[in-house]
């Protein structure tokens, strides 16, 4: 029987890179974003190798988001497997400088998005008792860096509400993993930089970790079998030692 995944954040990057590799193994796709267009254009490409079913909402918004889960036509609505991974940052500045706007969207999206989505899907998990969920976290969720605060703040979040989702499923048996990715090159930087050159900087003088590489991973972990559950997984690119330290040859 085909699984059906339902990824969020599937229009760029590590969501995007997720989609594909899961269409190579004949996973049914519900792919989540709000740019419609690049939807369709995955969509289009996958559906040689699977069942593609896009929804175009905002995770930030409540009614949006259970309206567009509930919508899901009957071949599309059993959902086996959750990707998390709607999110970004906005901004890199001190505490004191911060932008409030910013601090909203990486609350709202990373922390209160991921919230929302999951309560959508979750009932029909527990009903089930089977399921899988991965939340993207990040290494910012297990270190604070200079300036990244509230981001930081938004991924410890992520954990928190990992380990959180991993007990209170657990006699469901739904299995709940966070994979915590270090500097991935997606438009994660732009996003954070506005489209700033600054944004171009950050990827150069070694290899950063691919979307491809932690797509991957993801599938790795939700091929295991069963009985196992990886629970908790951290990834840098080799250049990477921590939040502060890559070794750049520029
Ligand atoms: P991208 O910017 O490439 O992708 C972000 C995705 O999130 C897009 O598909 C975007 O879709 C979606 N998204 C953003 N805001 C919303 C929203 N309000 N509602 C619905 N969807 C939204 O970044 P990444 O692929 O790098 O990021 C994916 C996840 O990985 C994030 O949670 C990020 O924090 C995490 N991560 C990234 C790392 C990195 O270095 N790149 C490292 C560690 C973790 P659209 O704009 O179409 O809505
Ligand atoms: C993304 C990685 O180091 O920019 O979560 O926070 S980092």
């Amino acid at each position: 029987m085909k699984k059906t995944a339902l990824i969020t954040g599937a229009t760029s990057g590590i969501g995007r890179a997720t989609a594909h590799e899961f269409a190579k193994y004949g996973i049914n796709l519900v792919l989540c974003g709000r740019r419609q267009e690049r939807l369709d254009t995955i969509q289009k490409a996958l559906e040689k190798q699977t069942d593609v079913h896009t929804l175009n909402f905002d995770v930030r918004d409540k009614d949006e988001t259970f309206n567009a889960i509930n919508s899901l036509p009957e071949d599309f609505k059993s959902i086996d497997i959750l990707i998390n991974n709607a999110g970004n940052a906005h901004g890199l500045d001190p505490i004191q400088t911060g932008n409030t706007d910013d601090w909203d969207a990486m609350m709202d999206i990373n922390v209160k998005g991921l919230l929302y989505v999951s309560k959508a899907v979750i009932p029909q998990m527990t009903e089930r008792q089977s399921g899988h969920i991965i939340n993207i976290g990040s290494s910012a969720g297990k270190e604070v860096y200079p300036k990244g605060n509230v981001y930081c703040a938004s991924k410890h979040a992520v954990l928190a509400i990992t380990e959180g989702m991993r007990i209170d499923l657990n006699p469901f048996g739904i299995k709940v993993c966070a994979i915590n990715p270090g500097l991935v090159e997606t438009e994660f930087s732009q996003v954070r930089f506005k489209g700033d050159v600054v944004a171009d900087s950050v990827y150069k003088g070694y290899k950063a970790l691919q979307p491809e590489d932690i797509a991957e991973i993801i599938y790795f972990a939700i091929s295991r079998p069963t009985h196992v559950n990886i629970a908790d997984l951290l990834v840098f690119p080799t250049a990477q030692a921590n939040s502060t330290t890559v070794k750049k040859n520029l």
